[in-house]
């Protein structure tokens, strides 16, 4: 298997974080999916990383896709195959991948040369974030296991330290804070900084 992933995305982060938890150990693959001469639309039509392209050339992506193609392939150790737990897990995973969907587009935002740059867009990320952040220090409590909704929260919140450590969303969250601070210390996270 051959991971596409770049080194910042939190997206690669989390299928990195969950395939080590799996003690799998997909070959790595860098792309800039901004460019425009990779040739990597070829293999994902999206134009996104992470992809996983398999052994017999099938591709897999969107990163929660991915997740739960590892986590099936190793025996569904990080995403509940059914019941109630499952959709506590996958609900989790939205409001950590929720968290990315706004605060990557917010980074891209504030990249752009100042005047072409929309405050409104802004104000929109950072509502949903400022509502994500609450919903999960409301709820720190749920966050007690390893699972893929766990590992994506997590990624999004350092994601939030790695672009956004001004914003101090720690100041109102420090039950959040502690919780990230203990998952930070797997091995798994420590192996895959973003950068
Ligand atoms: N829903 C996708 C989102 C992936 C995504 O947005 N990745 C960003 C990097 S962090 C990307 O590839 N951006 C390239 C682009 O938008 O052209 C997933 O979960 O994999």
């Amino acid at each position: 298997m051959k991971l596409y992933y770049s080194p910042p995305s939190p997206y690669s982060r989390k299928v990195r974080v969950v395939a080590l938890e799996l003690g799998l150990a997909p070959d790595l693959e860098l792309v800039n999916a901004m460019d425009w001469d990779t040739g990597y639309g070829a293999i994902n039509p999206v134009n996104r990383v992470p992809s996983l392209v398999l052994d017999d050339g099938r591709v897999v992506f969107d990163s929660p896709v991915i997740c739960e193609y590892l986590d099936v392939s190793a025996g569904s150790r990080l995403l509940p195959f059914e019941g109630e737990e499952r959709w506590r897990v996958l609900v989790l995973q939205a409001l950590g991948d929720g968290l990315m969907d706004a605060a990557v587009p917010r980074r891209h935002e504030v990249t752009r040369p100042i005047e072409q740059q929309s405050l409104e867009r802004i104000k929109l990320y950072c509502r949903s974030m400022d509502q994500i952040l609450d919903r999960l220090e409301s709820e720190v409590d749920q966050l007690s296991a390893l699972d893929v909704g766990t590992i994506s929260v997590a990624c999004a919140l350092s994601y939030l330290d790695f672009r956004f450590a001004a914003d101090g969303w720690d100041v109102t969250r420090p039950k959040l804070r502690k919780w990230l601070s203990g998952m930070l210390c797997r091995w798994s996270f420590v192996a895959t900084p973003l950068g």
